[in-house]
């Protein structure tokens, strides 16, 4: 089955802790301190594989993990870090944060995207020995994988998009112009799911997609259309394909017109592409029927070419004129991400400090600062050294003096309380 759409949760690994450790050696009375980082959590990349044509993998599994970083050992033994993980998708995969719906990534380049980072290693007690800390009981946790749910979205990439009603010889002519070899059929919807093709060109080559045949009301989901209009919404060009011998008791003027509304009511911008108008079946139009149509073409002043994908008759030339007009066309689009990861604590030192009369305390609202207190041991004197360090550097001290901090004032931090002593 065709799958262009799936839901997935993503968690990348988590950091290993650094390790306390200190020194032992017989006779070596006091050894410094040598425990060693964690090692880092796996991240998880997407990347295109053009041997994928569907998400099919991804609606039958829905949760995928990345290892965690292993914790740092004595004798300053780093933590050994986990392997990214990295998902195959269809080149033109567009991912979206599920919640907002906002683009994290257009995976159609070669380049793996990486969507959740890992969680760094946290460092051991070695790292935190300065001359005048000599015994640091401490060391530093882990931080956690980013974590998001996602939606996969297949837009297809491809230079040119066959479009028409069915049966009307799209995949017949993507047969004879490229290697693909899509099911041919005298009936209605024979093609369920787009097919690819490349298509050589003198040295340079292009790919063609053909959708499942459009109808009247396509844009609003009737018959297989909407799901299917998505693929050619990065087209460069549309090749327009209609059946000028009315082979099925219709009128070709009216055919194309309709299509053209289903493009223009899909979205605006897809109704204005640059089109190449193709008149198909040729070998079984009467004269008056071909003139007919060419006509209406004549008067509305659009590019056109007559074929008949059977015989071929006519191919090669529309081949020619598509690789003509891509010369001109600005290259596929590529979707911009919109989504803005939520910040990790380290980068951004923001705090606010204000005042609770009612429990006489003074609050100080900054997470990165709560995350430092968690992984601080307040028991210990050289870490909670460390963690005023911290509070020093990031002005938060500064700050509560200007606003006439007492001696003795309690102060609040996430779930901590302390003291304000000078
Ligand atoms: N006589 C003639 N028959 C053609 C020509 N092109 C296609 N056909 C026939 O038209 C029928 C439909 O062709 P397809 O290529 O499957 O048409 P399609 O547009 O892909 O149809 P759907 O996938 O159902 O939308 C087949 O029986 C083809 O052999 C042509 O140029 N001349
Ligand atoms: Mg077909």
């Amino acid at each position: 089955m065709f799958i262009d759409k799936a839901r997935i949760l993503l968690k990348a690994g988590r950091g290993g802790d650094g390790a306390v450790s200190f020194h032992r050696e017989k006779f070596v009375a006091a050894g410094g301190p040598d425990g060693g980082d964690g090692g880092d959590g796996g991240s998880i990349y997407l990347v295109a594989d053009d041997h994928l044509s569907t998400l099919s993998d991804y609606k039958y599994r829905r949760k995928y993990e990345a290892g965690s970083g292993e914790n740092g050992r004595g004798n300053r033994c780093k933590g050994k870090s986990a392997d990214d993980l990295y998902l195959k998708v269809p080149r033109g995969t567009i991912v979206r944060e599920y919640e907002s719906g906002k683009i994290m990534a257009d995976v159609s380049g070669d380049e793996p995207v990486l969507i959740c980072k890992g969680g760094r290693g946290g460092f051991g007690n070695a790292k935190f020995a300065t001359p005048t800390r000599q015994i640091p009981r401490f060391a530093k946790t882990g931080t956690q994988g980013e974590s998001f749910d996602i939606a996969l979205e297949l837009k297809l990439i491809a230079d040119v998009g066959f479009v028409g009603f069915p049966n009307v010889g799209k995949s017949t002519l993507l047969s004879v112009i490229s290697n693909a070899r899509p099911k041919i059929a005298n009936y209605h919807f024979t093609t369920l799911s787009p097919n690819l093709g490349v298509v050589n060109c003198g040295d340079s080559s292009f790919v063609a997609a053909d959708i499942p045949g459009l109808i009247e009301g396509a844009s609003r989901g009737i018959g297989l259309g909407y799901d299917f209009l998505r693929h050619i919404e990065r087209c460069r060009l549309i090749v327009h394909i209609v059946d000028v011998s009315g082979s099925e008791g219709r009128d070709p003027i009216a055919d194309y017109e309709q299509i053209n509304n289903e493009l223009s009511s899909f979205s605006e911008e897809l109704g204005s592409r640059k089109q190449i108008v193709v008149g198909n079946k040729i070998d079984i139009a009467s004269d008056e029927q071909r003139q007919a149509f060419a006509a209406y073409i004549k008067e509305k002043d659009l590019d056109y070419l007559e074929i008949s994908a059977v015989t071929t008759e006519g191919t090669r030339d529309l081949v020619n004129r598509c690789a003509e007009a891509l010369s001109g066309l600005p290259p596929v689009a590529v979707f911009e991400p919109d989504f803005v990861r939520p910040e990790k604590g380290g980068r951004n030192r923001d705090f606010e400090i204000r005042r609770d009369d009612e429990n006489k305390e003074w609050v100080i609202e900054a997470p990165w600062l709560e995350r430092i207190l968690m992984q601080s041991n307040v028991d210990d004197y050289e870490s909670l050294m460390y963690f005023q360090n911290a509070l020093a550097d990031s002005g938060v001290l500064d700050r509560l003096v200007e606003l006439e901090v007492q001696e003795g004032d309690s102060i609040r931090i996430g779930d901590y309380q302390f003291d304000y002593i000078t």
